[in-house]
C-alpha cells in the first residue's frame, strides 16, 4: 500500500561520496604491524621497533592477491593500537623509520599506494585513535593535535584515500588514560584534505554492521536514525555522562533493526548511514604462524559475500601478511578462489535474450531501462503505485544461477519485500521470498530450470525504482 508517511523516509538520499564507496563492494583489510612479530593481536605500546622487519615485503604481491578475489579497494592499518607506524611519521619515534626494515628507509604506506595506483585498487588507511604508544594519549588537545597531524602527512601524501577507518576499539579499562577524541575536528581535516573520502565506523559516512563475524541482517537499511550515527562513539560517551538525554541518544549499532519503518516513524531525524561487513579470512586480524590452515573456505566466504554485498552494504575481508611481509599461500590461493567463482557465477547475463514486462511504468520509466547496470535511467510503476510485477521470459528452457537487482539509490531505498517466482507446468511457483534490496540484492537461485521468471515487488516506500535487473546462467559444476 502506498502510504503517504513513507515520503519523508524517500528523502534520504546518499552522498556522491557515499555512492563511490557502496560501488567499490568488495574491498581488503590488511592487518599488519609490530604484533606480526609478536604474534599478538593487540600489542601493548611498548614493543621495539627493532622487532619489525618484513624482509622480503612486497605490496604488488599483496595487490594482485587482492585483485584476483575481485576486491577493488584495499585499507592498510597504518597505525594499530600499539601506535608502531608503518610510514616515517614526523611526530612520533614509534616508526618503521627506527626499524632495520629498509635500514629505516622504507615506507609501507607508500609502498602500498603506489602498488594499489598500479594494478587500479582504491586505497583506504587505518589509522587508530587509541594509541597505547604515545605519552600524549588522554592529555586531550594534545593528542588531538598530534591525531591531526598523523592524520594530514596520510591525507597529503599518499594520494587519493577512498576510506579513512577509525576504529572504536579502546581496551584502557576503567583505570587507565581517557583521551574524548575531538572527533568533529578529525572529520573537518579529512573534509578538507580529502573531500571525497568515506569515514568509516566512528564516523558519519559508513556504519559498522554490529559484529565481526560476518554475519548480516536480513534487512539492511541505508536509511537509519540520525542518532545511529558514530553509534560506537555515543555508545561510548553515553557510559561517561549522566546527562539522560544524551543517553537516550544511543542506538546500538548491534540491534537487530536499525531502519523498519516501526523504528523511523518516532525519529526526527533520519540519514544515510550504509553498512560495512568487516571479517577476517583467518581467526585473527593479525597473522598467526598457527592459523595457516585456519584460512575460512570458499563456501563460507561466498556465503558472507552473497548476504553483504548483496545484501545492501559492504565487504571488507581482512588478510594479513606474514613476518616475511608476504600474504600466505594458502590466503593467496583462497582469494584467487573467490575470483573465479564470482567470474563464472556473473559472466553470463541472460536478460540479452530475454523479454521484459512489467504490469505497470511510469511513462518514460519503462522496465527495459533496467537493462543497463547505472543510474542515468530506472524503472518505476505509475505514480502511488507501492508494488510491481515484472515478468522475464525467455523462448526456451534456460538455467538460471543468481538474479541480481538493484534500486537507483540516487532516490533512496524503498523496497520492503519481494519474491521470485518460476513458471512450471500448473502455474507460478514461489522460490525466493526477499526483504530489502537497496543498492544490490543476489538472489542465489542454485541451477534452476525455467523459461519464464516473475518478481513481485510486494511492498515499497512509495514507488519502487528499480535500475537493473539481472538474470545469470547457473555455474556449470552446478549442473
Ligand atoms: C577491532 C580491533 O581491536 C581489532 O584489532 C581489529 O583492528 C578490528 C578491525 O577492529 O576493533
Amino acid at each position: 500500500m502506498y502510504l503517504k508517511n513513507d515520503e519523508r523516509l524517500v528523502q534520504i538520499t546518499p552522498h556522491k561520496r557515499q555512492i563511490a564507496h557502496q560501488s567499490t563492494e568488495f574491498y581488503s583489510f590488511v592487518h599488519f604491524t609490530v604484533n606480526t612479530f609478536t604474534d599478538r593481536e593487540w600489542g601493548d605500546g611498548k614493543e621495539s621497533p627493532k622487532i619489525f622487519n618484513p624482509a622480503r615485503l612486497d605490496a604488488e604481491q599483496w595487490v594482485r592477491a587482492v585483485k584476483s578475489a575481485g576486491m577493488k579497494g584495499l585499507i592498510l592499518t597504518c597505525k594499530h593500537h600499539d601506535g608502531f607506524c608503518l610510514w616515517p611519521s614526523k611526530h612520533t619515534k614509534h616508526t618503521i623509520e627506527y626499524s632495520p626494515y629498509k635500514q629505516g628507509k622504507g615506507d609501507i604506506v607508500k609502498e602500498t599506494a603506489d602498488a594499489c595506483r598500479k594494478y587500479g585498487i582504491k586505497f583506504g588507511v587505518y589509522l587508530s585513535p587509541w594509541d597505547m604508544n604515545n605519552e600524549l594519549y588522554g592529555r586531550g588537545k594534545e593528542y588531538d593535535d598530534f591525531f591531526i597531524n598523523q592524520l594530514t602527512e596520510l591525507l597529503t601524501n599518499y594520494g587519493e584515500i577512498f576510506s579513512v577507518w577509525f576504529d572504536g576499539a579502546c581496551g584502557e579499562g576503567p583505570n587507565g588514560k581517557k583521551q574524548y577524541y575531538d572527533w568533529e575536528r578529525y572529520y573537518a581535516r579529512i573534509r578538507e584534505l580529502q573531500p571525497d573520502a568515506c569515514i568509516s565506523v566512528c564516523g558519519p559516512d559508513i556504519r559498522w554492521c554490529g559484529n565481526e563475524a560476518g554475519h548480516t541482517r536480513k534487512a539492511e537499511w541505508s536509511v537509519v536514525p540520525e542518532r545511529a550515527k558514530d553509534s560506537e562513539i555515543i555508545a561510548e560517551k553515553s557510559q561517561q555522562t549522566d546527562d539522560a538525554e544524551f543517553r537516550q541518544r544511543k542506538v546500538d549499532a548491534r540491534d537487530s533493526d536499525l531502519g523498519s519503518r516501526e523504528i523511523l516513524k518516532n525519529e526526527n531525524a533520519l540519514i544515510w548511514y550504509p553498512a560495512e561487513v568487516n571479517t577476517s579470512i583467518r581467526p585473527g586480524w593479525f597473522w598467526h604462524e598457527s592459523e595457516n590452515d585456519k584460512v575460512r573456505s570458499l563456501d563460507e566466504l561466498i556465503n558472507i559475500y552473497y548476504n553483504s554485498v548483496g545484501g545492501n552494504a559492504t565487504f571488507l575481508l581482512n588478510i594479513p601478511p606474514t613476518k616475511d611481509g608476504l600474504f600466505h599461500e594458502n590466503d593467496v590461493k583462497r582469494l584467487s578462489e573467490i575470483g573465479e567463482y564470482l567470474d563464472k557465477a556473473f559472466k553470463e547475463n541472460l536478460t540479452a535474450t530475454a523479454t521484459l514486462t512489467a504490469d505497470s511504468m511510469e511513462k518514460g520509466f519503462d522496465i527495459e531501462n533496467a537493462l543497463s547496470d547505472n543510474y542515468d535511467s530506472y524503472y518505476t510503476p505509475e505514480k502511488e503505485k507501492s508494488n510491481a510485477e515484472i515478468i522475464i521470459s525467455w523462448q526456451e528452457n534456460q538455467n538460471i544461477g543468481n538474479i541480481v537487482l538493484k534500486e537507483n539509490i540516487l532516490n533512496s531505498q524503498r523496497v520492503e519485500e519481494f519474491s521470485v517466482d518460476i513458471m512450471e507446468e500448473d502455474g507460478w511457483k514461489e522460490v525466493y521470498k526477499g526483504t530489502v534490496i537497496g543498492y544490490k540484492r543476489i538472489v542465489p537461485l542454485k541451477n534452476i530450470t525455467a523459461s519464464r521468471i516473475r518478481i513481485r515487488i510486494k511492498d515499497s516506500r512509495c514507488e519502487p525504482q528499480l535500475s537493473f535487473i539481472a538474470v545469470y546462467k547457473a555455474v556449470q559444476e552446478e549442473n
